[in-house]
């Protein structure tokens, strides 16, 4: 069994804040948390983010910001490590949000789709200067949470079928927090909860989390000239890799159980069949063990990622949850 690549598509209406909070992200990742880093697949890449990044950080003005993405998609590849071992790799689409607007292509819309019916994890952004104030039916407009919700619905909803065995992890990332942080928390997070329905429904196995996030609790005031000071960005990543693990080591351990049965079975057939199966029974044995040791080895990941989740809020099929192994 292998722990599959994470592909992530993060929904988000023009100016969110997606490429932003990419930059960000991997200039945190990079460096790491509790061991755990991302690094690009490909050099150049790797580079091209940096740069950008530089530029985010000691450019002031606004110049230092990225440019709304262009027509064509970007594709990106990462690594995901502990301690410079692979632990699984993430793939990562940035793409105009311009795609879910009424001005979209159809190209743009097409090719948007064929990756979210890939995707294992969604990340929604919605940007706090929306949510400064209690949400009216003009920020479902703002935010277009509508056309999310529709995308949803239709490409993961049916494609994926979440259930309370196998959950679809969803991250709903406030960019901008900054912008929103003088509210209190309850009301921002019952004001999102609103605005995704859906995916806070009994039974739905919709596992969510709520991440406020920002480049710099200053930039509220002067986001062209304020220092950057990423809060909160790493944890989006963190959750998601947690869930991949979640889900696989659920697989591992269905695994194990076969493993046992099996050899449940031959030990209880008669002397002479049991000498008959000694090979099998020998290879089957080793199996096991190495499930076992993979078991501990993905358990003992997943807890240090969910260390890093105990401040979030994270719902499962609408009622709150933490993270545990
Ligand atoms: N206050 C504040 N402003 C931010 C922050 N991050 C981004 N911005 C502002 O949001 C603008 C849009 O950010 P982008 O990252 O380009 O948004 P996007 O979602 O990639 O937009 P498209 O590429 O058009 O889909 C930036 O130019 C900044 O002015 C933040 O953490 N705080
Ligand atoms: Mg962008």
């Amino acid at each position: 069994m292998k722990l599959e690549d994470i592909k992530i598509t993060m929904l988000g209406t023009t100016g969110a804040g997606k490429t932003s909070y990419l930059l960000g992200m991997y200039a945190v990742m990079q460096t790491g948390i509790q061991g755990f880093t991302l690094a690009a697949k490909d050099m150049d890449l790797d580079l091209e983010l940096t740069e950008r990044w530089e530029k985010l950080i000691s450019v002031t003005g606004a110049d230092r910001w990225p440019t709304p993405n262009a027509a064509t998609m970007e594709y990106y590849g990462f690594d995901f490590s502990y301690g410079f071992r692979p632990l699984m790799g993430f793939q990562w689409l940035d793409y105009r949000g311009l795609a879910l607007s009424d001005r979209s292509t159809e190209q743009d819309v097409a090719d948007l789709v064929e990756y979210l019916t890939e995707s294992q994890c969604l990340f929604l952004s919605i940007s706090g200067e929306h949510l400064v104030d209690q949400i009216t039916p003009n920020t479902v407009r703002e935010i277009k949470s509508d056309r999310m919700n529709q995308f949803i619905q239709q490409y993961i909803s049916i494609t994926k079928k979440p259930t309370t065995q196998n959950p679809f992890p969803v991250v709903i990332v406030i960019t901008k927090y900054d912008l929103c942080h003088h509210r209190d928390k309850n009301e921002i997070v019952a004001d999102v909860k609103k605005l995704f329905q859906a995916l806070f429904t009994p039974n739905s196995g919709w596992l969510v989390m709520i991440c406020p996030v920002s480049l710099g609790k200053e930039l509220c005031d002067d986001p062209d000239n304020a220092n950057i000071v990423p809060v909160n960005v790493h944890l989006p990543m963190v959750f998601a890799a947690y869930a991949q693990l979640r889900a696989y080591g659920l697989k591992l351990k269905a695994n194990r159980d076969l493993q046992i049965n099996s050899i449940k079975a031959i030990k209880q057939t008669n002397p002479i069949v049991q000498l008959l199966k000694g090979s099998e029974l020998k290879e089957q044995t080793i199996q096991l063990q190495e499930s076992e040791t993979e078991v501990i080895t993905v358990e003992e990941n997943m807890k240090l990622l969910s260390q890093e989740l105990q401040q979030v809020s994270l719902y499962f099929s609408g009622s709150e949850v933490t993270a545990d192994v």
